[in-house]
């Protein structure tokens, strides 16, 4: 998967050298290029951003260095890209999105700062790119950075090869709805607290069936919106579908 980041603080994305998806990377996995803004502005104090047309608060971003770093984005490949362009007026990313995601074979990223982006580029984004407006939840970030390492990260950890044990992404928080059980793992006890006697029981029919009911407590406790959307789908919490 190529992916693209375009952003004025190409540093920020020096996470994505770290850990499983810095391995994926030097794997071959993913092919991550970042480009800074200012590489695409022809002034001496390489401006980004300028004053909103009919006053406000704050500055936007120009459309000029960001028309160009696309055209230059766009032109590394001959398909059409995805271009992600983060921002908390944007659909909400999820792990059924993270799952489309995962079989793009080209994402670009557009890393807005300060009140955002001129909307013409939007407009013309939408010429070349396959654009969609993400937000993380419904709080404000300072920019698109810190969504673009969230999602890079969801995204890529499950294309094939990245997570060792590929168990490990079904059995996992929002794959099917539901919260996941807690887990323990030795000592038995530990300060005093002791792990759940029924895992220790070795029947797994049982144990199957008490990690089922965590999921719905916790569930229950700490996300009532998973449960009525699953109710509002009717679907068995929990149980295999589609
Ligand atoms: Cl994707 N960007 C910004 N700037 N703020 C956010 C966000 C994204 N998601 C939640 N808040």
């Amino acid at each position: 998967m190529r992916l693209d980041v375009v952003t004025i603080f190409p540093d920020y994305l020096a996470p994505l050298d770290l850990s499983l998806i810095g391995k994926a990377r030097r794997d071959g996995i993913v092919d991550l290029h970042v480009h800074d803004l200012r590489d695409f502005t022809h002034d001496r104090h390489r401006t980004v951003d300028d004053t909103p047309y009919g006053g406000g608060a704050g500055m936007v971003m120009k459309p000029q260095p960001w028309g160009e770093a696309l055209e230059h984005v766009a032109a590394q490949g001959d398909s059409r890209p995805v271009l992600i362009i983060p921002g908390p007026g944007g659909e909400r990313f999820t792990q059924a999105m993270a799952r489309e995601l995962a079989e793009q074979p080209w994402i670009a990223f557009a890393c807005g700062r300060y009140e955002g982006i001129d909307e013409r580029v939007y407009e013309k984004a939408r010429e070349t790119f396959d654009v969609r407006v993400v937000s993380l939840g419904d709080y404000v970030l300072n920019g698109g950075e810190v969504a673009v390492l969230a999602i890079v990260e969801a995204v890529a950890r499950l294309l094939p090869g990245v997570v060792g044990n590929a168990e490990s992404l079904v059995e996992e928080s929002h794959e099917d709805g539901l919260l996941e059980y807690p887990i323990y793992t030795k000592p038995a006890v530990w300060q005093g607290l002791s792990v759940p006697e029924i895992l220790l029981s070795g029947d797994h029919g049982r144990i199957a069936a008490w990690r089922h009911q965590q999921r719905l407590d916790r569930t229950a406790q700490r996300r009532p919106d998973l449960l009525a959307a699953l109710a509002a789908l009717e679907v068995e919490p929990g149980v295999e579908g589609d």
